[in-house]
């Protein structure tokens, strides 16, 4: 099946000059960039792609970690896109992360885990909105 995921790199990924590198792992998967874009978030924006964390003790620090800079935002198509590009990110925990992954290459922790990209068709249909209207 074709899928539609949202992806971005947090702001620590893009001020450590890793946005090239990112994308062109996504490139040379075979996946298609179908937008791209730099955004600078807003705390509406924040909350309600986050909407299942707000309420959690560690949402402050993931809220201001997301605002802290630019984000660079894109939306990757591909045939089974959603599951392909969570495996070449890893796990949320970045410490636990396989070596090869985004997230076991680039980043340690949980908190600081340098990109987003949709767990489900659903969830990426609704942050494609959030994030491009
Ligand atoms: P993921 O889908 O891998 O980005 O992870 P989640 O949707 O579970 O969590 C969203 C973000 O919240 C993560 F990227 C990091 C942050 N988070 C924490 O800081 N602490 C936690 O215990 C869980 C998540």
């Amino acid at each position: 099946m074709i899928e539609q995921s949202l992806v971005f790199i947090k702001p620590d990924g893009v001020s450590r000059g890793l946005v090239g590198e990112v994308l062109s792992r996504f490139e040379k998967r075979g996946l298609t960039l179908l937008k791209l874009e730099m955004q600078v978030l807003t705390e509406a924006l924040v909350d309600g792609h986050y909407a299942e964390h707000v309420a959690r003790s560690f949402y402050p620090e993931l809220k201001s970690y997301v605002m802290s800079g630019p984000v660079v935002v894109m939306v990757l198509v591909g045939e089974n896109a959603i599951g392909a590009i969570r495996k070449m990110v890893g796990v949320t925990n970045s410490a636990e992360a396989d070596a090869g992954t985004i997230r076991g290459d680039f980043a340690l922790t949980t908190a600081y885990n340098i990109i987003h990209a949709s767990d489900s068709v659903e969830s990426g249909q609704r942050e494609i909105k959030n994030f491009f209207g």
